[in-house]
């Protein structure tokens, strides 16, 4: 019999089920990126509601159950019946696809962008989902589950009755609570650091508004709550992004305007360093590859600074204007932008693309910097930036004599047996990889070790220089650098491009002790600093060679922290040997081989940057001049074995630093 399908099924494919059948289309993965998704979508409505006014206070809790609760004081969420649907306009926003969002597209303009999937995405996707709403002095409450009936017909967020008045209540706003389906997620716990980290920033892009973070899964009760609130919003982020470096005045340059429908806010804070942090926002979501808002509100800064340059007698008539780069040299920045209908592009979705945003932010810039450079008493700081930009375009301009020279004599693009690397002979850049290898000896077990047709080996003599303390010339010049800029093919800073890479992936091999941690963090912030592109897709991996051997009679396990140790001690019974490794250079090619560079058995650690801030933060601290930052940071995580502890954040096996 044909199956015929009436208005009412179709309704049901339509239903939440849908989003159980694919939940990567709605929330992109099911990893753990995916669980948090559902809670940024409840944290992203809640903070609506404050950023419309009508709330003062988030507050998000990890209950020990393994559900996720967030509650704002604002209005409540709507409770009355909805015109045509008839029920409660709270159950059509948890059951309705679509309708999940906002209805009146006016009221939420600047909200969503990469969440914005709707609340009913998060109902779909978990096992159960209540909602508790205090609105007109009375307390509403209801109560959705997905379940699968006996027939195996899935039943996705069903309210178990309708909106039910619980009493009498003086509070305000709504109260979400949901438990991430494990039949959807890979992973079901949240990761209380991240969910701080992201509650932190939150705090600083929305100023004034108050987000208590608790998790109730942490016995100790002192490290269990945490309150993020400033009052000075951006302006105190950019103060704690330059915490450790020195900071070339105390109040930072804060600009504010709206032009048409864009509203855009930039705190700047310069730093007597050589290296350009700036962290965009559109919508409270990071663009960490740029986009309109940043063209736009670079475009306005440079406009307006060669014109005081040149208003003042800085630059004279004869003078080419200064570049973007030599007025960003030291600064750190925050700049965010409310956009209406964001378009996001490029990569990983980083990139805002609306071309409108542009003109938008370049005349609100324009505009304040004006004002900003008219103000009498900011004239010691502007000079000092005019200074500041002027002595790093000689410096650039000597890098560039530098950079150039050293092409002219084929050191920095060309040939690729230059140095002390050993090429491999495949030409695939996609199948290449390059080995970082930490000493001589080390290199030379690797390079015997090696496939020769897809690995490269670049050994490094020695401790290559500290790139953060060092000026684009100085980094040029050193010749652990250069060679290794050279075997990447990519060239730096300015020069970056990517498309030019020769190995996809550059695997940093250092031994397992702290000489070797310093090795891989002086690596690190080399890559981040001058060749931010190559981490940011993915192209950096930490090599983690075994601690320990296990041997009995011929037979070998490898073990690479000390759990893995006890369960191959266990596995090889009594009368076994170990060694424990001290270094890369204990080891013989073949050993090399097999626990290290073969793909099939290492263990690579991918560095990716889900927060550039934190990164750019934390290398500050560990590389940085300052002293004492840094002994604290070192004191609070002192083990340097423990992947965690690596100097970038968030280092793991697969797609997040
Ligand atoms: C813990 C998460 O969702 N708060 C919240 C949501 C809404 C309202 C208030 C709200 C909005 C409006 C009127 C309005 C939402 N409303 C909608 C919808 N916190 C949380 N607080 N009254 C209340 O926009 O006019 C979606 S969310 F759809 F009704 F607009």
């Amino acid at each position: 019999m044909a199956k015929t399908y009436d208005a009412g099924q179709l309704q049901v494919l339509e239903g939440l089920e849908a989003v159980r059948m694919r939940p990567g289309m709605y929330i992109g993965t099911t990893s753990t990126r995916g669980l948090h998704h559902l809670l940024w979508e409840i944290v992203d409505n809640a903070i609506d509601e404050a950023s419309n006014g009508f709330a003062s206070e988030v507050r998000v809790t990890l209950h020990q159950d393994g559900s996720a609760s967030v509650y704002d004081n604002g209005r409540g969420m709507p409770v009355d019946e909805h015109p045509t649907m008839h029920m409660s306009g709270v159950e059509v926003i948890f059951t309705k696809l679509h309708a999940g969002g906002k209805f009146n597209n006016d009221n939420y303009a600047y909200s969503g962008g990469l969440h914005g999937v709707g609340a009913s995405v998060v109902n779909a996707l978990s096992k159960w989902l209540t909602v508790d709403i205090f609105r007109d002095f009375t307390h509403y409450k209801v109560r959705f589950t997905s379940t699968v009936d006996e027939k195996g017909k899935c039943l996705a967020g069903i309210a178990d009755e309708p909106l039910q008045r619980v009493g009498n209540t003086r509070k305000k706003g709504s109260l979400i609570r949901f438990l991430p389906d494990d039949t959807i997620f890979e992973d079901v716990r949240f990761n209380g650091d991240t969910v701080s980290r992201r509650l932190q920033e939150l705090a600083y892009l929305n100023r004034g508004l108050k987000i208590v973070f608790t998790d109730e899964r942490i016995k100790d009760a002192e490290s269990r709550e945490k309150t993020f609130l400033y009052e000075g919003g951006i302006i105190d982020y950019v103060k704690y992004l330059n915490d450790g470096k020195n900071a070339m005045h105390e109040e930072p340059i804060f600009l504010e305007g709206q032009k048409d429908s864009v509203i855009c806010r930039v705190a700047i804070q310069y730093t007597d360093g050589y290296t350009e942090s700036m962290f965009s926002y559109v919508n409270n979501i990071p663009t960490g590859e740029g986009g309109s808002h940043e063209t736009g509100f670079k475009a306005a800064f440079t406009k307006m600074f060669n014109d005081y340059a040149r208003r003042i007698g800085a630059l004279k008539e004869k003078d080419a204007n200064l570049s973007g780069e030599d007025f960003r040299e030291g600064l750190s920045c925050v700049l965010t932008t409310m956009v209406k209908n964001p378009q996001f592009e490029g990569q990983t979705k980083g990139r805002l693309g609306n071309s409108e945003v542009r003109p938008a932010v370049e005349g609100i810039i324009t505009q304040q910097l004006t004002d900003w450079l008219e103000n009498l008493k900011n004239q010691d700081i502007a000079q000092a930036i005019v200074q500041k930009a002027i002595k790093a375009a000689q410096v650039r301009e000597a890098a560039r004599k530098t950079r150039d020279n050293a092409r002219k004599a084929n050191q920095l693009d060309a040939a690729p047996l230059v140095g002390k690397l050993s090429a491999c002979r495949g030409k695939k850049a996609e199948d290449n990889e390059l080995f970082i290898v930490e000493g001589d000896s080390a290199g030379g077990s690797a390079k015997q070790g090696r496939d020769s047709r897809y690995q490269a080996i670049l050994p490094l003599r020695g401790k290559p220089l500290n790139a953060e303390k060092k000026r684009l010339d100085q980094v040029l010049s050193n010749e652990e650098f250069r060679s290794l800029i050279t075997a990447l093919g990519t060239s730096i800073d300015e020069g970056f491009n990517l498309n030019n890479l020769r190995y996809h992936k550059v695997i940093i091999l250092s031994d397992a002790d702290q000489d070797g941690a310093h090795i891989r963090a002086i690596l690190l912030t080399f890559f981040f600093r001058y060749m931010k592109e190559l981490v940011m897709n993915g192209h950096v991996y930490i090599g983690m060679p075994p601690l320990y051997k296990v041997q009995k009679g011929s037979k070998i396990w490898y073990a690479y922290d000390d759990k893995e140790l006890q369960k191959c001690i266990k596995s090889a019974g009594k009368g076994y040997t170990l060694q424990r490794y001290k270094g890369l250079g204990e080891m013989n090619p073949e050993q090399l081989w097999a626990t290290t560079m073969d793909p099939s058995q290492r263990k690579l650690m991918q560095v990716t940057i889900e927060d550039a801030a934190l990164a750019d933060r934390r290398i500050t601290i560990l590389m940085g001049d300052k002293v004492e930052p840094r002994r604290d940071y070192i004191t609070e995580h002192a083990d340097f074995n423990k992947p965690d502890n690596f100097e970038l954040p968030d280092n793991h096996q697969e797609g997040g630093v």
